[in-house]
């Protein structure tokens, strides 16, 4: 089954937002694999925004992951990746549609709450550089109510 990694933002976790934002993964069917909150070192926040180095933004983006703890996470379900891309909104809140987590809790791109795996190649990595002990092997009992 497909995995992505979603990461709650610094902003996002001192607003209190953890509990819906987990809660809109949950009830649309997707299974939590792993999750804890931490705090994010430079030189690893440098490492997860790599492909981004060249960026003007670069440097207030890493900046800002740095700036307090963020909730990292594992999720599964079928198209997950897409989804849940779906699920956070476009990158600029100004784009996201209401109904989205940037759409309802965002007003600016630098302080857009949360981070969602683009690909399922870029999730593999993502899940690699979180999670380097991987995560915890269970399936939800809900799985017959959701798949057919
Ligand atoms: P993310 O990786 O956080 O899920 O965001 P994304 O794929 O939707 O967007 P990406 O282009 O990968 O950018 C990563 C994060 O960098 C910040 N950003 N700031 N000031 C700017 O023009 C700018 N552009 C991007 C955002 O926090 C974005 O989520």
């Amino acid at each position: 089954m497909e995995q992505t990694f979603i990461m709650i933002k610094p902003d996002g976790v001192q607003r209190g937002l953890v509990g819906d934002i987990i809660s809109r993964f949950e009830k649309k069917g997707f299974s939590l694999k792993g999750l804890k909150l931490m705090g994010v070192e430079r030189a690893f926040a440098e490492k997860h925004y790599e492909d981004l180095s060249a960026k003007p933004f670069f440097n207030g983006l890493v900046e800002y992951i740095i700036s307090g703890p963020v909730i990292a996470m594992v999720w599964e379900g079928k198209n997950v990746v897409v989804t849940g891309r779906k699920i956070i909104g476009a990158t600029n809140p100004s784009d996201s549609a209401p109904g989205t987590i940037r759409g309802d809790y965002a007003i600016e791109i630098g302080r857009n709450v949360i981070h969602g795996s683009d690909s399922v190649e870029s999730a593999k990595k993502e899940i690699a550089l979180w999670f380097p002990d991987g995560t915890v092997g269970w399936q939800s009992s809900l799985h017959p109510w959701i798949y057919e």
